[in-house]
């Protein structure tokens, strides 16, 4: 941690309290002068602090701005959102943290930015990113799982989302298979995951997650108009983007430690019970075929099936599923 994030720290140790110079500058290791300087930083990142003499300095705002010296500070994890990688404005995060990857970016490393002017959505479709509204961050994990095993962290990442939106929001949110947050009918996050792997062995995943947070209905282009929605629209408030960040590698990582225990049946059982397309009828187009049916369960493996009307049960592994009124 750098003298900044030890400030904020400290500061979010001590909430609504004073706390004083010398007491800053013993954290901190440094002069009172150097940590004036340091609050006069944050300043001008746009924290408002109260000095009182003799009292010292109390945090009165922190703004809402993805910095790492603000998600790290009061991040109740072990790993996941320990390193942040903040950017204001990038083409995608995606290519970033596969680069912070390659270098040996640490499991949990996150790549984020206020804008994407190209934000990757999958099969080299478009995610809409503008600046400051929404959650546009990758994730970097490094799990020791066998190969066919990797969508399964889409689905975990799926399962983690829901449970931040729901906890932070009280909005019923429901996921849509693979990878998609709805409330309502309306997308309101969307999760891309890459793989760069050897063989049978996973070097490394990122995990691409883009969460409309605070955008308005203006911030949307016309083609979005009916299928987006974002948190604020929702909810009509504003999303604390830091604590919603904070939050979510909280419990992705609770769901990551557990699975890596103990595997998928519980990521399965969550999704399965905040699902969107479960009992839902669906045509669903993969590379080579068509198919028409009910959607009724996951596997054990994370896999999609689907019912066809005469009864037949189909595996899905990748695919675009549409849904249909019933036959
Ligand atoms: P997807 O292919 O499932 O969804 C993309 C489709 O969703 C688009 O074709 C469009 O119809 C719609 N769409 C585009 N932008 C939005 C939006 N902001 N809200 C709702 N719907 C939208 C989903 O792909 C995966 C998206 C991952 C985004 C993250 S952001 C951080 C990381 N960096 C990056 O470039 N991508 C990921």
């Amino acid at each position: 941690m750098n003298i900044k994030q030890v400030i904020l720290q400290a500061f979010h140790d001590h909430p609504g309290q004073f706390i004083s110079g010398e007491e800053l500058s013993q954290t901190c290791g440094c002069s009172r002068t150097a940590v004036w300087k340091h609050i006069e930083e944050l300043r001008k990142d746009g924290y408002e602090f109260e000095a009182v003499r003799k009292s010292g300095y109390r945090l009165l705002v922190a703004p809402d701005r993805l910095s790492a010296a603000e998600i790290t500070a009061g991040l109740n994890t072990q790993r996941i959102g320990q390193q942040v990688m903040a950017h204001d404005e990038v083409q995608s995060t995606q290519p970033l943290a596969h680069e912070a990857a390659a270098r040996g970016a640490e499991e949990g490393t996150l790549v984020l930015a206020e804008q994407q002017t190209g934000g990757k959505g999958r099969l080299g479709r478009q995610w809409h990113s503008p600046k400051g509204t929404g959650i546009w961050m990758s994730l970097i994990i490094r799990p020791a799982i066998p190969l066919p095993k990797t969508p399964q962290m889409t689905l975990l990442t799926a399962v983690s989302v829901a449970r931040t939106i729901r906890e932070e929001t009280g909005l019923p949110v429901k996921i849509k298979w693979p990878n998609d947050i709805f409330i309502g009918d309306k997308k309101v996050c969307g999760i891309l995951t890459e793989l760069n792997a050897e063989s049978d062995r996973v070097n490394y995943l990122v995990i691409g997650i883009g969460v409309n947070a605070n955008s308005v209905a203006e911030d949307f282009p016309q083609e979005l108009a009916e299928i987006a929605t974002s948190l604020r629209i929702e909810s009509g408030e504003q999303v604390k983007r830091v604590r919603f960040i904070q939050q979510f590698c909280r419990f992705f990582e609770e769901e990551y430690d557990y699975f890596l225990q103990n595997g998928f049946e519980r990521v399965k059982a969550e999704w399965e019970a905040n699902s969107y397309t479960i009992g839902r009828w669906v045509n669903v187009q993969t590379i080579s075929q068509k198919l028409e049916g009910r959607a009724i369960a996951l596997d054990d493996e994370g896999v999609l099936m689907v019912q066809d009307q005469a009864g037949a049960i189909h595996k899905v592994y990748s695919a675009d599923v549409n849904y249909r009124a019933n036959p």
